[in-house]
């Protein structure tokens, strides 16, 4: 059986506050008609995809940003996504602000099948940034005050393989791609909105891409899973984010990338059987993975330094000696 997924990396350009939802789903329209027209079975659109990256502004009543969320899914402004990329035959991947009916708050991504059927819902368990209005940001990153965390990654029988998501922060953290790993991914499809400049650290403004492609690549190679990395990019309300959307291959090899900062599709014959190539080699997991050792990983949070060395590095003595 022919495993080939044909993937297309719907990178967007900015999206300004003033832009409405119908505006911004044209253009998602447009890039999926690009994907059909390119053999794609799969689209994939970024992280909060159908707004402006409303966390870079503090309101003091969380029910002034409610207009920024999606209460429903399709509502009546998105249904002519959901419509078109039915009629075409194309499954789509959409980040967006969820808030649920009894009020809690997301930063979701939908996974749709190529008949419509909605395969699986993904809420973002990494939220970056920082909780408490904090002004002397050029622009503020208040994820962790919009939303709520979501419990966890799955894997859906999806575009004949194993697929799973995760969203923008997520992919900096291995522990994503190892969970999914674990549950068999072969696709893993991830949004993101990054922007260049990181206030707390403005040396690392420099790295933003280079550090993106080390977590997507390494993510991929050491899960053996295709990873498919896709940015709102551009200068959106006065805010650079990275572009650099990238299809990767389970190689760690870079298979397509974006080479703007606007709406681009990128696309890359994904062969998920590659996987085993790595799966049952160097990564099989059941051969050579040791979880007895790493008890550490899901039992603490921050890192710690076990006594007996803080101790030895309180007294210089002690670090000198010989082995107990
Ligand atoms: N959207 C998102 O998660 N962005 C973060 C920015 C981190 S700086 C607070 C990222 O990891 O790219």
């Amino acid at each position: 059986m022919n495993r080939t997924v044909t993937v297309g990396a719907a990178q967007m350009g900015p999206i300004q506050l003033a832009d409405s939802r119908s505006e911004v789903v044209e253009r998602l329209i447009s890039l999926l008609r690009s994907g059909a027209e390119a053999g794609c079975d799969l689209v994939v659109f970024p992280e909060l995809t159908l707004t402006t990256f409303f966390p870079r502004w503090w309101v003091d009543d969380l029910s002034e940003a409610d207009h920024f969320y999606e209460t429903e899914m399709p509502s009546d402004e998105t249904r002519p996504l959901f419509d078109e990329a039915r009629r075409l035959g194309v499954g789509f991947h959409l980040g967006y602000a969820e808030l649920t009916e009894d009020g809690h708050r997301y930063n979701t991504a939908l996974l749709v099948e190529r008949d419509g059927t909605v395969v699986g819902q993904y809420r973002k368990v990494h939220l970056p940034g920082h909780e408490e209005n904090e002004p002397w940001r050029a622009f503020q990153h208040l994820e962790r005050y919009y939303f709520e965390p979501g419990e966890g990654f799955e894997v859906h029988a999806a575009f004949g393989g194993v697929v799973g998501m995760a969203i923008c922060n997520d992919r900096r953290w291995p522990e994503t791609y190892r969970v999914l790993g674990l549950k068999g991914c072969e696709l893993a499809l991830i949004g993101y909105n990054t922007p260049i400049h990181y206030a707390p650290d403005p040396d690392q403004d420099r790295l933003q891409g280079f550090h993106n492609g080390l977590v997507l690549q390494s993510g991929a190679y050491q899960n053996g899973m295709w990873v498919v990395g896709v940015a709102k990019a551009g200068r959106e309300e006065g805010c650079d984010l990275l572009g650099e959307t990238s299809i990767i291959a389970p190689s760690g090899e870079v298979r397509a990338m974006a080479t703007t900062v606007e709406d681009e599709l990128v696309v890359a014959e994904a062969d998920l059987d590659l996987c085993a190539n790595f799966k049952e080699t160097l990564f099989d997991f059941g051969r050579y993975r040791r979880p007895e050792v790493y008890e550490l990983i899901t039992g603490q949070r921050g890192a710690q330094v076990p006594d007996h060395v803080r101790t030895g590095l309180a007294d210089p003595k002690a670090t000198g000696g010989d082995l107990p």
